[in-house]
C-alpha cells in the first residue's frame, strides 16, 4: 500500500519497525552474514580523530555513556554522516554552524550581523513522537513543567483548533498532517490507526535555551550555554535533549487534555492514542530527534542561495547548475520556527516557538544541484562530507536534508570514495579533475546493481527508462538543452532539426578533435534570422559541410527523422548506427535522440580540461572575475550554464 496513511503532508509512510527492518535486510547479504564488506557496530560515538599530517588515518570510539572502552577504526577514508559533523570536527576540519553572514557569501536573506546569541540560531530540532489507536484513555502523566500556555495561543502553522473533528480539513488537522495508518478508511483491524506528531508547537529552538537547560549546561562547562549545539560534546547534547523530549510530552498532553476538552470527545482524539512501545525506548519516544540543520563542512565549493533559489513562485532551473553535479533536488528554503518568545519575559517560564525575518518556508529552490565539490574538505585528506555534513549554506541546508536527498548524497559520497580507494588517490583529486566527475557521474547514473541516481533534476524521467543514463549525461554535459520554461524531457517527443543541430554542435565540440568555430558573415537561410538563438549553432552546422550549402532553407521547426541524424552525424565523420539509415523515415523521440548522441560521446570519448591546471589558490580558469573556489561554473566565462568549449560565438556580438 503506497500512501497508507492518508496523510496530508508526507504521504508516503511506513512504520518504525518495518521500515528498521527492510534496511536491515537491505544491508544483510554485505554484512557478517554474506559477504563481510560491511560490519555494523553500534552505541559508539567518536571521541578523537587519528591524522597523519594532514590526513585522517582513523577514528577512534567510545562506548556512549561509558568512556572507558574505546573502539580504534583505522581507514583510508572516512566519510562522516553523523548527525552533527562529529569526526569533521574532531579531526579539525574546517566547518560552519549556525547562520551565515551576509558578508561570507553575499546571500541575499543572510543577515548582516549576529544578534544575541545568534550564533546558536538553527533550524529547531524536534522529538516526533507516534502514536498508535489504544481504544481507551491513555493519558500520559501530567509533565511537571507543563504550562498549557506554550500551546494555547496562535503559533506558527497552528490555524487548527480542532473544533471542526479530527478528519476537518479547514485549517489542516494535525492528526492527518503525518498519519501513518488510516485504518478506518482503508479497513484494517482496530488499534492499527497510528500518526506521528511532527508539528511546530514542539519544535526546539536551539537558540536561547529555556534557564533550566541553560544552567544545566553552564554546570558542566561554563560558557557552554552560549555555544551552537555542533560544539556540545554528547553528553552536553543530551542535556538539550531532555529538554526536546520534555517539550514533546507537554504537547502530547496538551492535545489529550486541554485540546480534547475544547473540541468535544471525537473516537480519533489523541485521548485515545498512546506512545508507541515500537522503538523499544524505556520512555517509549524515538531514540533520536528530527535534527534539521547540524555541522555544514568547509568545501571545495559552497552551495549557496543565489544558486539555487527561485525568483518566482514556480521553481525552474536554478541559476548555477554546475558541470560536477552529482545530484539533483528541488525543496522549499524550509525552515522551522528558529527562536523563541517566552511568554511570560521570563526564561523559565513558557515559551512559542517563533520564525522571524528571512528564516521560514516560504521560499523555494529552484531545479538545483549539488557539485560534487562540495563534498571535499578545503584541507583535510582521507575525509569526505556525507549526508548534512556538506559544503553548502545554513540557507541551503534547510532545502537540502531531505530523506531522498541525503540518500543521494550518500551515494554520490560512497562512489567518490570508491574512486579514490581504487586508484589510491584523494577526494580533491577527483573534485579537481573533469575527467573524473564525468565517471562518478555515469556511476551514479549507471547504478551499481540497482536504480541510477538522478543527476539533472529532470521532472519526468523514470530510473527505469532506457534512455534515463543518457538523459542524465547530455543533461549534465549541457549537450541536451531544456526547452525554454519547463522543467520535462518529454521523451515521446520528435526532435525539431533546430533542436538537433543545436545538440549534434555540441556534441561535436564536446569531443577531443573539435572543429573550430566557422566565422559566420551573412545569413545563410532564408528562415534562420540574425537574432535568432540557434543561428550560430545551424550555421556553423553548414560551414561543418553537415547541411547542404546550396539549400536555401533550413526549417528549424521542422521534424527530424532518423535519415537526418544519420546524414548530419556522417557528414560531420561521427559513427552512425546503420539502424538510423536502414529505418530514415522514423520520427526521431528525443528519447531516441540522447541515446544516440550518448553513444557517440561514449566511442569518441570526451575532450576535458587538463587536471591540475585550475582549482588553484587565486586561480580563476575562466577569467569571469569568480575564482575557482568561488565559482560555481568554473568553465563557463559567462556564467550562463553552458560552458565556454560549447557555446557558438555570438553572430551579433
Ligand atoms: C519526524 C521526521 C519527519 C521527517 N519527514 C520527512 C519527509 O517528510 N520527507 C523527507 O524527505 N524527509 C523527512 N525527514 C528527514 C529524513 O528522515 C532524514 O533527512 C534522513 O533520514 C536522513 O538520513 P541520513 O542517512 O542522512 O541520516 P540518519 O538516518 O539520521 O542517520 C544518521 C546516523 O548517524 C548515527 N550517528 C549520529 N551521531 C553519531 C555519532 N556521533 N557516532 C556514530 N553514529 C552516529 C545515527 O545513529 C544515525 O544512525 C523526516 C525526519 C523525521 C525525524
Ligand atoms: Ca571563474
Ligand atoms: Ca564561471
Amino acid at each position: 500500500m503506497a500512501s497508507p496513511g492518508n496523510g496530508w503532508c508526507g504521504t508516503e509512510t511506513i512504520e518504525p519497525k518495518a521500515a528498521a527492518a527492510i534496511f536491515e535486510e537491505w544491508l544483510s547479504p554485505y554484512t557478517e552474514k554474506g559477504t563481510g564488506q560491511i560490519r555494523i557496530m553500534r552505541r559508539w560515538e567518536p571521541v578523537s580523530v587519528q591524522k597523519a599530517g594532514n590526513r585522517i588515518t582513523g577514528v577512534t570510539f567510545a562506548r556512549a555513556g561509558q568512556p572507558g572502552e574505546l573502539l580504534r577504526v583505522r581507514a583510508a577514508l572516512t566519510i562522516d554522516s553523523t548527525d552533527w559533523g562529529d569526526v569533521i570536527r574532531l579531526s579539525g576540519a574546517k566547518y560552519l554552524a549556525g547562520p551565515d553572514l551576509r558578508s561570507r557569501f553575499n546571500e541575499p536573506s543572510a543577515p548582516e550581523i549576529l544578534e544575541a546569541d545568534g550564533q546558536q540560531e538553527m533550524n529547531p530540532i524536534s522529538w516526533c513522537p507516534v502514536l498508535r489507536e489504544a481504544g481507551r484513555d491513555s493519558t500520559i502523566p501530567k509533565p511537571a513543567s507543563y504550562d498549557a500556555r506554550s500551546f494555547s495561543d496562535k503559533v506558527p502553522f497552528v490555524d487548527w483548533d480542532g473544533s471542526g473533528g479530527i478528519y476537518n480539513m479547514s485549517g489542516w488537522s494535525i492528526y492527518t498532517h503525518r498519519r501513518m495508518v488510516d485504518r478506518r478508511h482503508l479497513n484494517l483491524a482496530p488499534g492499527t490507526e497510528m500518526t506521528l506528531l511532527n508539528w511546530p508547537s514542539h519544535d526546539y529552538p536551539l537558540h536561547q535555551l529555556p534557564r533550566h537547560v541553560a544552567e544545566a549546561l553552564e554546570r558542566t562547562a561554563p560558557g557552554s550555554s552560549k555555544k551552537n549545539i555542533v560544539d556540545l560534546t554528547p553528553v552536553q547534547r543530551r542535556i538539550v535533549y531532555e529538554d526536546v523530549k520534555r517539550r514533546s510530552l507537554e504537547f502530547l498532553y496538551y492535545l489529550q487534555t486541554d485540546l480534547h476538552n475544547r473540541v468535544g470527545d471525537y473516537p480519533e482524539s489523541f485521548r485515545y492514542m498512546k506512545l508507541t512501545e515500537e522503538y523499544g525506548t524505556a520512555d517509549r519516544l524515538p531514540p533520536k530527534p528530527y535534527i534539521r540543520e547540524g555541522l555544514r563542512l568547509e568545501a571545495l565549493y559552497m552551495l549557496r542561495e543565489q544558486d539555487v533559489r527561485t525568483s518566482t513562485e514556480e521553481p525552474m532551473w536554478a541559476k548555477a547548475m554546475p558541470p560536477d553535479a552529482v545530484l539533483g533536488y528541488q525543496f522549499n528554503i524550509d525552515f522551522h520556527p528558529t527562536r523563541r518568545k517566552f511568554t511570560t519575559g521570563d526564561t523559565g517560564g513558557p515559551w512559542q516557538p517563533q520564525h522571524v525575518g528571512t528564516r521560514n518556508w516560504s521560499t523555494h529552490t529552484d531545479r538545483a544541484v549539488l557539485p560534487l565539490r562540495s563534498l571535499v574538505p578545503v584541507k583535510m585528506d582521507g575525509l569526505l562530507g556525507g549526508s548534512k555534513n556538506i559544503g553548502v549554506s545554513s540557507l541551503v541546508q534547510a532545502s537540502l536534508r531531505l530523506q531522498g536527498q541525503m540518500m543521494h548524497v550518500g551515494q554520490a559520497s560512497a562512489t567518490v570514495a570508491w574512486m579514490c580507494l581504487r586508484d589510491r588517490i584523494q577526494p580533491r583529486d577527483v573534485a579537481a579533475s573533469p575527467r573524473r566527475w564525468r565517471e562518478v557521474q555515469r556511476r551514479l547514473a549507471e547504478g551499481a546493481g540497482g536504480h541510477g541516481t538522478l543527476i539533472w533534476p529532470w521532472h519526468d524521467l523514470s530510473p527505469n527508462a532506457p534512455y534515463f543514463v543518457a538523459a542524465n549525461i547530455l543533461g549534465v554535459t549541457r549537450i541536451w538543452q531544456e526547452d525554454a520554461g519547463s522543467l520535462f524531457f518529454d521523451a515521446e517527443r520528435t526532435v525539431t532539426r533546430r533542436e538537433l543541430a543545436r545538440a549534434l554542435v555540441r556534441l561535436n565540440r564536446a569531443l577531443p578533435q573539435a572543429p573550430q568555430w566557422p566565422a559566420l558573415g551573412t545569413l545563410r537561410f532564408s528562415d534562420v534570422a540574425a537574432k535568432d538563438v540557434d543561428r550560430a549553432s545551424i550555421e556553423s552546422l553548414a560551414a561543418w559541410g553537415a547541411i547542404n550549402a546550396k539549400d536555401a532553407a533550413f526549417q528549424p521547426e521542422g521534424k527530424a527523422d532518423w535519415g537526418t541524424l544519420h546524414n548530419w552525424l556522417s557528414a560531420l565523420g561521427l559513427p552512425a548506427s546503420k539502424a538510423l539509415k536502414t529505418n530514415a523515415k522514423y520520427p526521431l523521440t528525443r528519447a531516441e535522440c540522447v541515446q544516440f548522441l550518448y553513444k557517440v560521446l561514449q566511442l569518441r570519448g570526451e575532450w576535458f580540461p587538463e587536471d591540475g591546471k585550475w582549482l588553484q589558490p587565486g586561480g580563476d580558469h575562466d577569467g569571469d572575475g569568480r575564482d575557482d573556489y568561488n565559482d560555481p561554473l568554473p568553465f563557463d566565462r559567462d556564467n550562463n550554464n553552458l560552458p565556454d568549449r560549447l557555446q557558438p560565438l555570438d553572430p551579433n556580438a
